[in-house]
């Protein structure tokens, strides 16, 4: 195989520390639960994790709302409990990337406490404080979160900005001494053995310093308004500009590369290849190639309802020939699913085939090319969990989203909770399911769980079942993990399209230096014959989810069977 750094070859993980693994049984997850399962996570044959924010946190962004970048939750544990779980994970070959939260901090972070202590405290230029006008805020900018980007303090009779929840100020990046005290945090953690980050965020770092009003002349919740009346589907999408309008001088302003550059720069300085992956799909943040981000994720492939050939191919092609521009060596970044979105067993999925299309969405992550990231509890086919009760709701966008549709859009309390279940971030970050027993085995039963727990568990949505039974999710995703792991190709290889316009199937090689392999995936429920002359002469069938490995089709007519997916050796 070519030269690959570890990260080009691994399969990503992401923990969410509070859902994953209860180890003191007290409902909320911790690094005792995160080490003992371990084991679990090497046999289910992935290579590196990342793990959500576990510093210290008020939590009222679940960890994205920082006090202590140098401290773990104390529901979490202590460093010595992140250290034995680092090192175990090291001595089972698991690599571990943490969350990096850049672009503000808790407003409990002490330099927060400082900087709003006084006008003059020589923290106060930490973070961006502005005079309201005439009692308004400063402008019209808006939190993605919940209202007004702008905060009055009473203490110093000023306004400071936040992107995110009022209780994340953000740090005014333009001061050299907040980046010199965050390039500390980040060695401390380089020192301590990590292997890299995953950049929260990052598109928010810098603001337009002329801090113009933006032209959408509307708040979020006027745009919210607008959106739940609208007539049609139509009326809808015509609306998103203005959503991205109302947020154009508070994003990707001038100023990142060089930023990501010095961070790259202090990252490099440690042994032992450290990553930085960026929050962010934009693929100028790869620099040159050599001196900004590693990795992107490819938040494109995953903007749909529905995970189509054409979908992916319009993908790809947009995606690997802009990245080859940057450089040769650029390397792509798939994933379908994170802490923040629906789960992509439901959002793919058509109500009918989920199953069959969760599988074949694996398989596409698993043989684009690139490093796939894969959420946790996927792998066993968690559901998105629908809360039936605002007061279960434990994400405070979506709690003040709810309100405001009450209070201000005067939508029916039943209605707005529909909408806020779908829209909440809770859904897709219910407890992991464990096995069959009170609380899916993540807590000790009778201990109320810090979200509930998805009651599907009984009907086999845990590991343990799944563990033994051959056909389960989970022995589907160990299948595949050590079938890509054996399978060169599927990592060195190029991506080389076939059949362009194939409505049901996609099909592509990727061409390493010693194998060749044909990848064939029939989204569709039909049983397909297709001619595939072109890839090749003979051919050996090395996976199907279908049974039918070591058979040798002849590549001019191909049986492709419904769903499946079909992997085949070009000799
Ligand atoms: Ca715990
Ligand atoms: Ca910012």
């Amino acid at each position: 195989m070519k030269q690959l750094k570890w990260w080009q070859t691994a399969v990503f993980y992401q923990i969410y520390p509070r859902s994953f693994a209860d180890g003191n049984g007290d409902g909320i997850g911790d690094f005792k639960g995160m080490a003992e399962n371990l084991d679990y996570l090497k046999d289910l044959g992935v290579d590196a994790l990342w793990l959500s924010p576990h510093f210290k946190s008020p939590q009222f962004d679940y960890g994205y709302d920082i006090s202590d970048y140098m401290d773990v939750a104390k529901e979490y544990g202590n460093l010595d409990d992140f250290k034995v779980f680092l090192d175990g994970a090291h001595q089972r070959g698991l690599s571990v990337i943490l969350d990096l939260v850049l672009n503000h901090t808790s407003h409990e972070h002490p330099w927060f406490v400082e900087s709003r202590s006084s006008l003059d405290n020589p923290k106060r230029d930490w973070y961006i404080w502005r005079d309201g006008k005439d009692g308004a805020p400063p402008n019209n900018w808006q939190s993605c979160f919940d209202g007004s980007a702008w905060e009055f303090d009473p203490q110093t009779g000023q306004n400071y900005y936040h992107y995110f929840l009022k209780q994340q100020p953000d740090l005014n990046w333009r001061n050299p001494e907040v980046k010199k005290a965050m390039w500390q945090a980040v060695r401390f953690w380089l020192e301590m053995g990590v292997d890299g980050f995953r950049l929260d965020a990052i598109g928010t770092i810098f603001e337009d310093p002329a801090m113009p009003d933006n032209s959408v002349g509307m708040s979020m919740v006027d745009l919210g308004r607008l959106y739940f009346t609208a007539q049609t589907e139509g009326e809808k999408e015509k609306l998103w500009p203005l959503f991205e309008d109302l947020f154009k001088y508070q994003v990707e302003q001038p100023g990142m590369h060089a930023l990501m550059q010095e961070l790259r720069s202090v990252i490099d300085e440690y042994a032992g290849d450290r990553v930085l992956v960026g929050e962010n799909d934009m693929l100028e943040y790869h620099g040159n190639g050599h001196n900004e981000l590693h990795m992107v994720f490819n938040f494109p492939l995953m903007r749909t309802r529905l995970i189509s050939p054409a979908w992916v191919r319009k993908n790809q092609k947009q995606r690997l020939n802009k990245l080859y521009k940057i450089s040769p060596n650029a390397w792509p970044c798939n994933t379908l699913g994170n802490h923040d979105c629906a789960r992509m067993y439901n959002i793919f999925g058509d109500g009918q085939h989920d199953a069959e299309l969760a599988r074949l969405n694996l398989a596409l992550l698993l043989t684009l090319r690139g490093t796939p990231f894969l959420y946790n509890g996927e792998e066993i086919a968690m559901n998105d969990y629908m809360l039936d009760d605002i007061s279960l709701f434990r994400d405070v966008p979506a709690i003040w989203q709810y309100n405001a549709m009450v209070k201000e859009l005067g939508m029916p309390e039943e209605m707005a909770l529909q909408e806020a279940a779908k829209g909440t971030r809770d859904k897709n970050r219910t407890p992991m399911q464990w096995r069959n027993a009170p609380n899916a085995g993540f807590s000790p039963k009778g201990v109320t769980t810090w979200l509930p727990v998805n009651p599907n568990y009984a009907q086999g949505i845990n590991a343990e079942d799944q563990q033994t039974d051959p056909s389960s999710p989970l022995n589907f995703y160990k299948t595949m993990l050590r079938f890509r792991k054996a399978t060169p190709a599927l990592i060195e290889g190029d991506y080389q399209l076939l059949k362009p316009r194939s409505r049901n199937y996609l099909a592509f090689l990727r061409k390493g230096q010693k194998q060749t392999c044909l990848v064939v995936l029939n989204y569709s429920g039909k049983a397909l014959k297709i001619d595939l002359r072109e890839a090749g002469e003979k051919s050996k069938v090395i996976f199907s989810n279908l049974d039918r490995e070591g058979q040798s089709d002849a590549l001019g007519k191909l049986d492709l069977l419904p769903y499946e997916i079909l992997i085949v050796e070009i000799r």
